[in-house]
């Protein structure tokens, strides 16, 4: 038995048990990493603490020696596995506020993108704030886009890209919504890591947002500026 497999994740303090996390999802080890969660959960850590500090911040360092030629396609989908292993256990706990519905958002990774983990997150953090969710997957293809905004009638389009040669879809997605005319009808946010302000202005999307806790912001405050025109809207109609 190896030193690794010794190891008791239990005795290490939090600083060391952090460490140890962003180790485990380096080499992904995915029982490791549940176990890792369930620990801090069980000293008293936020669901949004444990997401962030163990389990982003270490496939933040994943993504680093992926990018450097360190790591190679095999081992990162082992990484992926281990932090949505991590995921699973927090998802109903970030989405357990009973908070009234802020409005529904449809969101898919876009066409020749399988990268998931990004959306994963917003979807369950916008869960957690009290939004309905439908999540198409990945690799959607403008009809996909269309077919579910007509099927759930959702308040925002969510679309992600991870790849710098898929991004540009999402224009081509927001040109087909303006063909059809029904642009005006969703507020249409864009993240990833390869996007940035500039490039979700010139797709003509409504915002870019950085990352989940700011796609939840986001929405939020497009959600009270729709619900606030549609009060002036009612109350316009009476006088
Ligand atoms: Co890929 N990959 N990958 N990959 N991969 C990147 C993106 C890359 C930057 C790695 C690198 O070189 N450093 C690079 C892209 C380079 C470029 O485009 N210029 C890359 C490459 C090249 C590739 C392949 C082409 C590799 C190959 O096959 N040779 C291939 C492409 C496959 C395809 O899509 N067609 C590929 C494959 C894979 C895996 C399958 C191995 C795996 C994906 C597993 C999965 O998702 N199920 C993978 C992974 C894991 C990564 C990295 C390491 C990590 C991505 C991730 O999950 N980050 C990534 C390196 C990196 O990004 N640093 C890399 C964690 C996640 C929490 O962050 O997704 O940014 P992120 O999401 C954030 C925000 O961006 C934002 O909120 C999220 C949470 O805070 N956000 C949104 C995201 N989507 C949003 C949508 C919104 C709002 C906010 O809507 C409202």
């Amino acid at each position: 038995m190896s030193e690794e497999d010794d190891l008791d994740l239990s005795s290490l303090n939090d600083e060391e048990l952090v460490q140890q996390m962003h180790d485990d999802l380096y080499d992904g080890l995915k029982e490791e990493i549940e176990e890792g969660v369930n620990i801090l959960l069980e000293r008293g850590w936020q669901p949004y603490d444990v997401l962030t500090k163990a389990l982003v911040e270490g496939m933040r360092i994943v993504g680093i020696d992926f990018r450097d030629g360190i790591l190679f396609v095999p081992e990162v989908l082992m990484a992926a596995n281990a932090m949505k292993g991590g995921m699973a256990i927090l998802r109903p706990l970030l989405a357990e506020t009973g908070a009234p519905k802020m409005g529904k958002m449809v969101i898919g990774t876009v066409k020749g993108d399988i990268h998931d983990i990004g959306k994963n997150l917003v979807s369950m953090m916008m869960e957690g704030a009290g939004f309905e969710v439908v999540d198409i997957g990945i690799n959607n293809a403008v009809e996909d886009y269309l077919a579910a905004l007509e099927e759930h009638q959702p308040d925002i389009l969510g679309m992600s890209a991870l790849l710098t040669t898929t991004m540009p879809y999402m224009k081509v997605v927001i040109e087909a919504l303006k063909e059809k005319g029904i642009r005006s009808d969703y507020v249409v946010l864009v993240g990833g890591a390869p996007l940035n302000e500039a490039f979700g202005e010139a797709v003509g999307a409504d915002a870019y947002c950085r990352d989940a806790a700011v796609a939840v912001e986001t929405a939020k405050s497009f959600m009270s500026r729709r619900q606030g025109s549609a009060l002036a809207g009612l109350q316009a109609a009476g006088d």
